[in-house]
């Protein structure tokens, strides 16, 4: 690693995530990969429309997730680990290669997804994937609990709760169904970050009936970082894990303009950072997902390039413990 060589492709013209190596073999402690799915979209108040359709464009309904992973790995060369091995200042100059195997394992369907889970799991290691919509964690959180089976904490960061009812294999229901198909307990649910009005009653209810913790960005504004971290870290208390999954809308539009669902006044970057250094600090983390990015309403990748920095940070999270 002394010796700067020739970049990792992944295909044509992508290099890796983190210029890590390729590969497929998923017993590492980091197994990077994408998966660049996007679902049914929103149309309107009342429309989903199928996988794979193009609806017209509005401001209300964008689309272009699946669009993320290669991206974000473009972006990702500014941390890259063929950098002397990614030596991080945050954790006291440690050499990150030195301490751990990380690997790109390229980009997967949803069902490819759980098997890599499912195999990085059982052999210790965690994924951090780069979505694709917010359907994605559930394959992955899926193919975690079979590889390693253990009582996990789900904390995401998102503008919108996404309890809905229905349909199961929708990126506005996934904790539902992962709640329903018995991989977490919808009190382990901790959603960090929801504002705006882009919610509904039903999941409302949901929330409070099964007792899932909601910090909103309004308790944030209110209460500042440290106690909201307090709280977090509490509900944190009984579970061996953590998993967290990032929807990139809940960052201000500023930082990141590449949003699906994009809602201004939101979280700044190192907000963020902090909740994850001490949500990981607390609990070993067990998974990371960055979701519903969309590079083409991307400003000179500047959203590309926080992505790239907030799935370094799941890598820093490893690191901890
Ligand atoms: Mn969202």
């Amino acid at each position: 690693m002394s010796e700067r060589g020739v970049a990792p492709m992944l295909h044509g013209e992508i290099p890796t995530l983190f210029e890590a190596p390729y590969s497929q073999d998923y017993a590492k402690d980091i197994v990077l990969l994408g998966v660049p799915y996007e679902g049914m979209l929103v149309a309107d108040r009342h429309t989903l429309y199928p996988p794979g359709s193009r609806p017209p464009e509005t401001f209300y309904a964008r689309f272009g997730a699946d669009e993320a992973p290669d991206a974000i790995r473009q972006a990702s060369v500014i941390y890259s680990l063929e950098h002397q091995g990614g030596i991080a200042a945050e954790l006291d100059f440690t050499n990150i290669s030195a301490r751990l195997q990380i690997v790109d394992a390229g980009n997967h369907t949803l069902e490819g997804a759980e098997e890599v889970a499912e195999q990085a799991a059982r052999s210790g290691g965690i994924t951090i994937t780069l979505g694709g919509d917010h359907l994605v964690p559930l394959p992955l959180v899926r193919g975690k609990q079979k590889g390693k089976p253990e009582r996990i904490a789900i904390m995401v960061f998102d503008s919108h709760l996404d309890l809905h009812p229905s349909p199961p294999l929708w990126a506005g229901s996934q904790w539902r169904t992962l709640i329903d198909e018995g991989h977490v307990r919808p009190e382990d649910i901790i959603i960090v970050g929801p504002r705006g009005v882009r919610q509904s009653h039903r999941e409302v209810e949901y929330a409070r009936e099964h007792n899932v913790t909601i910090i909103p960005m309004q308790q944030i504004d209110d209460q500042g970082l440290a106690p909201v971290c307090e709280q977090m870290v509490g509900r944190l208390q009984s579970v061996d894990s953590v998993y967290i999954s990032l929807d990139i809308d809940v960052v201000d539009p500023s930082f990141c303009p590449a949003q699906k669902y994009p809602d201004a006044a939101g979280l700044n970057p190192r907000e963020i950072l902090t909740m994850i250094r001490r949500a990981t600090a607390a609990k070993p983390i067990s998974g990371f997902d960055l979701c519903c990015f969309s590079p083409r309403y991307d400003e000179g990748q500047r959203g590309a390039l926080l992505a790239a920095r907030f799935a370094l940070e799941a890598v820093y999270a490893r690191l901890r413990h």
